[in-house]
């Protein structure tokens, strides 16, 4: 029998002007454009293995040894995307191997636990439908496979991309124009670093899908925010980036975190993603800018306790020290833009 087969990782990427709403659900649609940083692929990562072969008789697909099911209606939609972009290669040269008509078994890994709170969906969708992509070879760019990763999960089209990252919302109805860009590689901006606190481990209160939904329906901030705030803070995001501005990508980045929770407060029922052990983070590296005089560290949250520190590596002995001090119990990674060092002792 033969099996042909192809690999790729994708890494999770970590939100710094947050998706939150969808403007269409079975497209994941949003309601506005996103950033993201994509954390390096030796930390946190997605490694999957596509194969296709005549003899599968269902597609199939385990995670991290277990199996799952590709049943969903969002993973549905990628492989059916993908067949069909394959079907294109394969009627433009007949010698082709059809694997547009044969089943699909896909091997899924994750270095970190799941268990942790950190998104894997995103970084899953990714690695998905790049391998696929790979074994089908396509010929689409990234940013034509972001649309279909996007289908998987929002946050995933980011994943494609390292480094840094743009999901612009894009107006069609069927999606054509929501895809993810780069804004700068991996490489622009070696000395800025990302640590993680495992603030908790527990499944997310309210699934982000759910939360989403009860947002756009009920929160009037959140018009304001799609309307007034993201699309100026879009562009001021890029361009703090491009100039490598720490102080004023980290000031946007943290209000953009808070005005991503404020909106969940803001539905009816309330959302909660942040507990005690968050609110005293953000405190504590409030604390340590006014004391430094200017903004040395960011935090940002996503639907979940967890924090996430941006710091330059200049700095990391100040921002890193202190943390361990207050909070040297919690769980952490540390993850670099380059090269792994050891895991955080926080
Ligand atoms: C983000 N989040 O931009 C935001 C910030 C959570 C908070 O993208 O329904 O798992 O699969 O499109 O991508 C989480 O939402 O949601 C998310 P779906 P997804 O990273």
């Amino acid at each position: 029998m033969t099996v042909y087969t192809a690999s790729c990782t994708a890494p999770v990427n970590i939100a710094t002007l947050k998706y939150w709403g969808k403007r269409d659900k079975a497209l994941n649609l949003p309601t506005n454009s996103s950033i993201s940083v994509t954390l390096s692929q030796k930390d946190l990562r997605t490694l999957t293995t596509a194969s296709a072969s005549s003899d599968y008789t269902s597609d199939k697909l385990w995670l991290n040894g277990k199996e799952e099911s590709l049943e969903s209606p969002r993973s549905k939609a990628c492989l059916q995307d993908l067949r069909q972009l394959r079907a294109q290669v394969e009627a433009s040269n007949s010698d082709l191997p059809k694997l547009s008509q044969y089943k699909l078994h896909i091997v899924s890994e994750n270095n970190f636990p799941t268990a942790a709170g950190l998104a894997s969906s995103a970084a899953g969708f990714a690695a998905l439908v790049s391998s696929i992509a790979k074994l089908y070879k396509l010929p689409q760019d990234m940013s034509e496979l972001s649309k279909i990763a996007r289908k998987g999960s929002g946050s995933a089209c980011r994943s494609l991309f390292g480094g840094f990252v743009a999901w612009e919302m894009g107006e069609s109805i069927d999606g054509e124009d929501s895809k993810a860009v780069e804004v700068a590689p991996l490489s622009h901006w070696p000395t800025l670093k990302a640590a993680i606190l495992v603030v908790s481990d527990d499944k997310k209160d309210t699934p982000s899908t759910s939360g989403m939904q009860l947002t756009v329906a009920t929160s009037d901030l959140f018009q304001y925010r799609i309307k007034d705030v993201v699309p100026k803070r879009f562009e001021e995001m890029k361009s703090a980036i491009l100039a490598k501005d720490f102080e004023k990508f980290a000031e946007l980045t943290m209000k953009d975190s808070n005005s991503f929770h404020a909106v969940c407060l803001d539905s009816y029922p309330p959302i909660f993603y942040l507990n005690d052990t968050s609110k005293k983070i953000i405190k504590l590296v409030h604390k340590l800018n006014e004391l430094e005089g200017k903004i040395i560290a960011a935090y940002t949250f996503d639907a979940g306790p967890n924090a996430v520190i941006y710091y330059d590596e200049s700095n990391e002995q100040k921002v890193l020290g202190l943390l361990n001090t207050y909070f040297g119990s919690l769980g952490g990674w540390e993850s670099y833009q380059g090269e792994t060092l050891p895991k955080l002792e926080i």
